[in-house]
This record gives C-alpha cells, structure tokens and sequence, in this order.
C-alpha cells in the first residue's frame, strides 16, 4: 500500500446504504473547514433513485440518489471513495462491486461482522488492483480539515474541541474507533493537532493494517510524527515492529498496545473487538509493547503515561524547529438543526396543520380522544367511528345505528345509477380501483346522491321558517330550483323507495322527534299532487331525518346544528356508503374479465 495522501479537501465519496445522520455530520465537517464542495457526490440506495435534500451550512442540497453502484460511480466518475454503511450481510459483496469500479480508490466497510473469508477476498483483490479497504468494522477515519468517514470523530462539538477542521502533524493509526475519539482528545491537547486518523476496525483480518498506515504517513511530509494505539490479539504490530527495525519509518513513532490487563484473567478474554483476544504469548500486549521499545518506537509504560510520552515527542520535534506553528482559525459556526433547537428550548416553530379528530403518536391511536382499544373492547361500530371522526363526540346507540343503516341502505343501488355505471365502465377500460372508485364518486352530485345536504338546509329553513309545503315549493320554483331531496327517475307514488320507508319506520320507533321528517312528509304529498315521481327520495329522507337526530339526540347545540347543515357533513354519508358499492362494481367487471366498454351507435340520436 504505502504511497501517500489517501484524501484532500476535493475528495469525494459515493455513499453506499442511506443514512441521514452520518451523511450530515460529513456535510457539516465540509462547512466547518470551509471546503467548497461537499464530501458526499452521491447516495446509493439499492432500490431508489431521485434526490436527497441535506444541508451544507445554511443551505440545503439536493444530493442524487442512485440504484446501482455502477450508476453512482458513471455519474461521478471523480468521486473516489466508497463509504459503505451496508449491513454485515451485504458489505461485502457491494464492497466487492465497489472495487472494480476503476473510478474507486478507497473502500471503507463500516460494518460489523463481515465473514473472514469474505475479507480476505476483499483485501487480495484491493491488493492486486493498488486500491485500499479501511475496516470492516471500523469507524472510518479523517483528514484534517480536508475530508472525514461517515460518523469518524462524533459530534461537531468534539470536532471543534479536537481541532479537526484544520490539519496538524502527527499521523494517527488505531485498531478502535471509539478509542480514535479518545486519542482524538488526547492528541489535540498535546500537539497541535491531528493531521490524519485511520481506524482500520476491530477485525482479525483488517482491509489495512497499523503498519499500512504508518508507513503510508512516513510519505506525507505534513505527518511530522505518528501515533499509534494497538490492541492485543493478532500479530498485526509486528510488520510495524519488522518495519521500524528495517529502518522504513523515518519519523517518531509513539505507540501503545492497550489490553495489558489480559493478564490478571486466569483463562483466555475475548474483548469487544473480534481479533481483540490473546491468542499466546506473542499476541500480548506486553509482548507486543516491548517489540516496538526495542525496535525504536517510544512506547510508555502504561496507557495513563501515553499522553506524556506523546507530548514529549512532539515538543522535542518544535524544539527540532522541524513543526512549524500552525495556521489557527475559528470555525464557522454550523446553524443547529430546527428540531435540536426545538428540543432545547432555544426556538419556537409555528406549525403548519392543525388537527382535532384523531392522533397516532401515543402508544395507540385515538379518535377523538377515544383510544383504540376503548372502541374495540365497547364493541363500537361503524357509527361510533363515524360519530367520533365527523362529529367529535360518541352518540347515543340510536344515533349511531341510524348512521351505520344510512350506509347500508345506500351502499349500493345497481348497475344502472349513474355512480356504478361510469365506475363500472372505467373498470373495464383497464384502470385500477382508486380510478374505478372516484371515477364513481365524481358523479355524486345536486342531482345523483348529492342532494342530502341542501335538502336539510332547505327543509330545515322552509320548516324553521314554519312555510306551508305549497309556500315552500312555489318559493322554489319560482327561483328555479329543484326542491332537494324530492324526485326520482324511477320511484313514484306507486312504487315508493323502500329505503326512505325503513329509514322512517326506525326514526319514528326511536327518535324521540321526527319534526323535521314529517314536514318532509308533507312537502313530498305537495309534490306528489304535481308529478307522480315526485316522491322523497333517499337523499330527502336521509336530510330531513338527520335534522331530527341533531335537534332531538340533545348532543349538539344550535350554533353546531347550524355549522353541520352550513358546511354539509351530510352528503358524505352518501359518499362513504356508496363507496362500498362502487368496489363492488369494479371487482365485479374485472373477476368477470369485461372487455372495454363502447355505447352502441344505435343508443345515440345523432342529430344536427
Ligand atoms: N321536478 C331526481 O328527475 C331527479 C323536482 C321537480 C320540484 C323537484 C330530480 C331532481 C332533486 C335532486 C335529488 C337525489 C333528477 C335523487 C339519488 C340516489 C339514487 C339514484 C337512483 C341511488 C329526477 C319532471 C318534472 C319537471 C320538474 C319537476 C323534478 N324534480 N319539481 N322539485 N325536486 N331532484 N336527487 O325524474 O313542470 O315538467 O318542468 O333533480 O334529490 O340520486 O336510484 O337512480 O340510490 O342511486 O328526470 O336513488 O327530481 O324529472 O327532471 O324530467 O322533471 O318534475 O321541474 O316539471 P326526473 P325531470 P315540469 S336520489
């Protein structure tokens, strides 16, 4: 591997598996060091395309999203670095695609778990084709001030409290990612700062070794001196040991073997890392610590006396005059998150929604308060939601039962009314349900089913008003209005609706008042004296019985009576029943396989 710099402040990164947070914490890392092109190129989330808005500084970006890394790598063909945050089970094989994009130059494979021998594949190929894998396992790593891994360093505060927006000199190497932080700390307070950090993950067989890294940052001529934190298990510290004693390091290595305390365990410890057990005597800490004294590294005598030793050696080299000081600056300040600052306090965000009838953000979702459970447990039905969801109260069962016949009644009436027959015909012109079902529910209107509400207004302003019928219906006329609710182009005085007579012989056994229907009632017998099909019709029935329910249930007072009727909830009764039916018709043309609908010519007259 060896070479030098593996990033700078033009580097960019093909992003492989969604995710919004470390994806932002790069963007705010760019906005921090003041790069002018943001890290991230491009998304690729298996299975999606289009954009993904993020921010960068103030601004939002739309950053493109790809299906497929070869897509991702032909549309950026200058973004050399493959982040992949795909799951143990994946990282591997895409890591693998990510390789033979000629246009990739380093993979960093964050997760955890990644089958050795998977690795091993991973690693021969980087090898073989001169490209470079950090992790698995690993958290990524960074260059100061120029390009930083997915979630590397943590927050924005420890960036800015470790100096990372801008480069030092000393070259940093750990096994652990979590510890990076810590050395992160350390270095910042010791030294003028990092130059760069590579965590090359907890696994036995890492896409790079201590010793890759170190021997690359001799190549850097800004890495000054390198610190580098080990851990037991596994012979990796040994090639930087081989290294150092064949004189390939030319810089001050300070290191440390952490897991010294193996020893005081009578049996064999596994630590949080996968290749982080001691496999004899050579894989110790100790062993490994005294290996890379006796080949030159400054190594202290215990983890609490590294920063020390990492002082002294950096001290000793601006003695040397070999570090010159560095350019300080002050980061700009990254604009805190709306939500963040919402949770803190700090700010007040008007919302852009108001809503009063249900909610789904506690542990069950409630209508109008009721709980879920509540309304099954109570054995509600239909009405009960309906009553809770348009009327924001329970009603008393007859209401309820009222409603829920209402929607039985009208659910359907046949293939020939208007709302079944465009559905019906849409249906078999090959469209799906939803364009079957409003294609259905676009014709209810003042004339078809749509006539519920302006038939309470009317009824309820004629019988208020104490109008005789023949006052009523003459008034209408005279304006030119059809009197809602009454007509029908197939029932009349001798073959009477059916559902108009069930719906008034149930108001009439529990309603404690019919007033309204009565008046109707009349209005209908008016009517009847002009034109045989001038009959109440459902529309009627169900809006002069509606009025009775408001003023009789003693549930709603005259202001809520008055708003009802005013915005028209009632026509939705309707709507919702019919609905029903409207499926009905649409599963019904396609189980029967109907071809497309065509009216015949000879059902038209075509005239001038
Ligand atoms: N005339 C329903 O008309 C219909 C009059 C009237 C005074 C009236 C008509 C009307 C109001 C709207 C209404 C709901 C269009 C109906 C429904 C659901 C359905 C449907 C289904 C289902 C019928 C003949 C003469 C004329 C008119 C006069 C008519 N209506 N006068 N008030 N309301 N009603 N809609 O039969 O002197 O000759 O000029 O608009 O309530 O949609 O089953 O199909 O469940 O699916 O075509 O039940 O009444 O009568 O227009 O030839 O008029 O009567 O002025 O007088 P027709 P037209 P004139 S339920």
């Amino acid at each position: 591997m060896a070479t030098g710099q593996l990033f700078s402040r033009t580097t960019q990164a093909l992003f492989y598996n969604y995710k919004q947070l470390p994806i932002q914490r790069m963007l705010d890392f760019d906005f921090l060091c003041g790069r002018e092109t943001p890290s991230v190129a491009g998304i690729i989330n298996p299975g999606s395309e289009g954009f993904q808005k993020l921010f960068f500084g103030q601004e939002e970006i739309a950053i493109p999203v790809h299906s497929a890394i070869e897509a991702a790598c032909a549309s950026h063909p200058t973004a050399d670095v493959f982040i992949n945050f795909a799951s143990f089970r994946s990282a591997a094989a895409s890591s693998m695609a990510a390789l033979k994009q000629p246009t990739i130059r380093v993979v960093a494979i964050i997760a955890e778990g990644v089958p050795e021998s998977d690795t091993k594949q991973l690693i021969a190929y980087a090898r073989a084709n001169n490209k470079v894998v950090i992790g698995p396992a690993t958290v990524g790593g960074i260059q100061a001030g120029a390009f930083k891994i997915g979630d590397t360093a943590g927050t924005i505060d420890n960036i800015i409290h470790c100096k990372l927006y801008r480069p030092g000199s000393v070259g940093f190497v750990s096994k652990s990612g979590g510890m990076s932080n810590e050395l992160y700390n350390t270095i910042a307070r010791v030294t003028d700062g990092i130059y760069e950090g590579i965590a090359i993950g907890g696994d036995v067989f890492p896409g790079s070794t201590l010793s890759d890294h170190v021997l690359r940052f001799n190549n850097i001529p800004q890495v000054k001196m390198m610190v580098v934190l080990g851990e037991l298990g596994g012979r990796d510290e040994y090639s930087l040991v081989e290294a150092l004693k064949q004189g390939k390091v030319t810089k001050p290595v300070v290191a440390w073997v952490s897991g010294t305390c193996a020893r005081l365990f009578k049996s064999e410890v596994q630590f949080g890392h996968a290749g982080a057990k001691s496999g004899g005597e050579m894989e110790s800490a100790q062993a490994k610590n005294q290996a890379l004294s006796e080949a030159g590294a400054v190594v202290p005598t215990s983890y609490e006396a590294f920063e020390a030793a990492i002082k002294e050696t950096f001290d000793k080299l601006v003695e040397e005059g070999k570090i010159p000081p560095v350019k300080e600056f002050t980061p700009p300040q990254i604009p805190e998150d709306l939500n963040t600052a919402i949770r803190s306090g700090k700010v007040r965000a008007p919302t852009h929604i108001i809503s009063t009838i249900s909610d789904d953000r506690g542990e069950e979702p409630c209508y109008a308060g009721v709980p879920m459970s509540s309304i099954i447990e109570n054995g509600y039905g239909v009405g009960d939601v309906i009553s809770l969801l348009w009327f924001k109260r329970s009603l008393p069962r007859y209401c309820t039962q009222f409603i829920e016949i209402c929607i039985m009644l009208c659910a359907d009436h046949g293939p020939c009314v208007s709302g079944a027959h465009n559905a019906i015909v849409t249906a078999r012109a090959g469209k799906d349900l939803v364009s079957s079902l409003v294609s259905g529910l676009l014709t209810i209107g003042p004339r078809f089913g749509g006539a519920i509400d302006d038939a309470a207004r009317y009824f309820k302003d004629a019988c208020d008003r104490s109008l005789t019928p023949y006052e009523f219906v003459e008034s209408m006329k005279k304006k030119g209005i059809r009197v809602p609710g009454i007509g029908h182009r197939i029932k009349n005085r001798d073959n009477k609706d059916k559902r108009v007579e069930l719906l008034q012989k149930f108001a009439r056994t529990h309603f404690p008042s019919v007033k309204y229907m009565e008046y109707a009632v009349e209005v209908e017998n008016y009517t009847l004296t002009k034109a045989n099909n001038l009959v109440l019709n459902v529309d009627g029935a169900i809006g002069s019985l509606f009025l009775d329910l408001l003023a009789g249930s003693g549930m709603f007072t005259k202001q809520e009576i008055d708003e009802i009727v005013e915005i028209g909830y009632l026509n939705g009764l309707f709507v919702l029943a019919r609905s029903i039916g409207l499926i009905g018709h649409t599963f019904d043309q396609k189980r029967l396989k109907q071809p497309l609908y065509r009216h015949p010519w000879e059902d038209v007259l075509y005239t001038k």
